[in-house]
């Protein structure tokens, strides 16, 4: 048997990766009756017919993760992309995509990219907002080529999914990073007569300098009602951080007297958009257990 990873799964097939080869397998009929599923990134031991080099795959490791959207397997870390213009930035939706990434297990890096169209330096109220809060942040732009090598070197020897709203330049940065992957792009497939710009397949990539690299396309909202009221403070590190050092053991870090939450972002040590971000999706994750 070969040891290798499934980069792709169309129709019942698994394209299974062992070193350089790709073999095209189906699932071993016990995987359907226990209602196992194999996924993208999963890694599988397979079964090769030496006549017509297609195999079985017979056995799945056990996984480290799971992404349910993009359905991918031992993903180790998310870079959330957004752009400083075209689209304006929503850290709002950022604060869902870091919230979700940590909430999976991922390790998240934010990369603000089209830094080439920032003309009022808004980019630095952005990477203000996310270093103050502890996440990595990387700037970059394909245009003029900056950040692209920072970005690589973080990527080696690790699963990453790229997750962002559409048209932030997730694909342009992938085949940045490595130029022959070709990606198709917002230019390329505007031009087609879906107008939209779209990454569709779920795909692992891997990259010749070492780890593997899943684009997917952009998501404009994110559901966030499948975690718990008491345990959405645990997703923004810095509030959390904070909590314990309240007055009130059951401090909501809304109004109470003697809340050092509050304190903090008055202090602006804790930024005042993940502040009123947390605020208003722990009513949100409220308001859906009520009904
Ligand atoms: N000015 C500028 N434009 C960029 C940059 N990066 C990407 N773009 C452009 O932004 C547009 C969208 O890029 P894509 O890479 O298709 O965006 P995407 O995030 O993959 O979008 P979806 O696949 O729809 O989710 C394209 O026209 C790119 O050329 C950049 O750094 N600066
Ligand atoms: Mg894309
Ligand atoms: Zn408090």
């Amino acid at each position: 048997m070969l040891e290798g990873i499934i980069i792709k799964g169309i129709g019942g097939f698994y394209y299974v990766k062992v070193g350089d080869r790709i073999y095209e397998c189906r699932a071993r009929g016990l995987f359907r009756k226990n209602k196992i599923i194999p996924l993208v990134g999963d890694r599988v031991l397979i079964k090769i017919n030496k006549e017509d080099n297609t195999g079985y795959v017979e056995e799945i490791y056990d996984r480290t993760t799971e992404l349910i959207r993009p359905p991918v397997a031992n993903v180790n870390q998310a870079v959330i992309v957004f752009a400083v213009k075209k689209p304006d930035p929503n850290l709002w939706l950022l604060d869902r995509f870091l919230l979700l990434a940590s909430y999976q297990g991922l390790d998240a890096i934010i990369c603000i990219n089209k830094s080439d169209l920032d003309v009022d330096g808004e980019i630095d109220n952005i990477y203000d907002i996310y270093k103050k809060a502890g996440y990595q942040i990387i700037k970059t732009s394909c245009t003029n080529r900056i950040g692209i090598d920072e970005l690589k070197r973080q990527l080696k020897d690790k699963i990453t999914v790229f997750a962002g709203p559409s048209g932030v330049g997730k694909s342009t940065l992938l085949n940045n990073i490595q130029s022959n992957l070709k990606l198709q792009t917002g230019e390329i497939s505007q031009k087609t007569s879906r107008g939209k710009h779209t990454t569709r397949h779920v795909e692992l990539i891997e990259l010749d300098s070492g780890g593997w690299v899943v684009d997917t396309p952009g998501f404009s909202t994110l559901d966030i009602d499948f975690i718990k009221e008491d345990e959405l403070i645990k997703y923004f590190i810095e509030v959390y951080d904070r909590s314990s050092l309240c007055r009130f053991s059951g401090c909501s870090h809304n109004k109470e007297p003697g809340c050092e939450v509050k304190k903090a972002v008055e202090e602006r040590e804790i930024s005042q958009s993940r502040y009123d971000n947390y605020l208003s999706m722990l009513q949100e994750v409220k308001d859906i257990r009520r009904y």
